[in-house]
């Protein structure tokens, strides 16, 4: 599985971060990297989202620059050349829990929201990308009930409203499902929660589907052309301007996740 990993900076760090990660950092820049099968749609991100249990790590890619991934994700970065130590190296200098990065403020690569907030998703796999999910809630339907899910209870997600606070942004049309396909079928499959796993992984692949196959861009440098031809095209402007890069998944890993 072939990922685009976009680097999200870390502007301003959240209350329940810890010291002994303030004194890790430093001057560095730390960088929070998702994993995305869409990168056409990155001008619609309005959040990131952690594993709140889930563990991370501030990971060294370069002298000045951490990244802030799940420590198998760093692993297979550093055999992909990745990062500027050699091959198979990927310094760790200060471990953390999802939970505690919930209020961090972050800049969504391409995004039409400047700054974007970290807030907490259950069902974040450890065992897939980085760990870290950029929210498109248009477009993903998994993003759009998890966001519902912590605008109506926000205190028992340890959340304050205004974290939550940036709508949908359409970032593409199709004849199905309009600028809004997340929504349109949250509601069509009646989905309560984002623990609803079963129903949301019917609409995410209705979605992927009809907005590969008969989506265009409605906003962006590629606005007016088809998603299938807009994708490779955002990816590559990313990637030029040090913003993503390509990152794999091993097979045998892929295999297990699906057993
Ligand atoms: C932005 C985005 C916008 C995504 C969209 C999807 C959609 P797949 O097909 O199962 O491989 N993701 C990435 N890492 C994780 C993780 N560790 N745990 C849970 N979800 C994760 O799914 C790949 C997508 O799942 C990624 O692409 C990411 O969300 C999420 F408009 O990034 B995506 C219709 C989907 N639309």
């Amino acid at each position: 599985q072939e990922y685009t990993a976009v680097k999200m900076e870390v502007l301003e760090w959240g209350p329940t971060v810890g010291n002994e990660l303030l004194q890790a950092v430093g001057g560095k820049k730390v960088w929070m990297v998702a994993a995305t099968l869409r990168p056409e749609t990155m001008y619609g991100q309005t959040n990131c989202f952690v594993g709140p249990t889930l563990k991370y790590g501030l990971f060294e890619a370069s002298d000045s620059d951490l990244f802030l991934i799940t420590e198998r994700s760093a692993r297979n970065m550093a055999f992909q050349g990745v990062f500027d130590q050699s091959q198979g190296v990927f310094p760790k200098v200060c471990d953390v829990i999802g939970g505690d990065l919930v209020g961090t403020k972050v800049r969504p690569p391409f995004g039409l929201v400047p700054e974007v907030y970290v807030l907490p998703m259950e069902g974040v796999l450890a065992t897939k990308g980085t760990g870290v999910v950029t929210s498109v809630p248009s477009d993903s339907p998994d993003d759009y009930r998890t966001l519902l899910d912590l605008r109506k209870k926000p205190e028992m997600y340890k959340i304050k409203p205004e974290w939550a606070a940036v709508d949908p942004i359409p970032v593409l049309s199709t004849p199905k499902y309009g600028d809004m396909a997340a929504e349109v079928l949250c509601t069509q499959f009646k989905i309560q929660s984002q623990r609803d796993t079963k129903a949301l992984a019917e609409a995410k692949d209705l979605a992927y589907k009809e907005g590969f196959y008969n989506g265009v861009m409605t906003v962006g440098d590629f606005k007016g052309t088809t998603v299938a031809e807009a994708k490779p095209k955002v990816r590559q402007q990313m990637i030029e301007q040090g913003l993503a890069f390509a990152y794999a998944e091993p097979e045998s890993e892929v295999i297990s996740r699906s057993a």
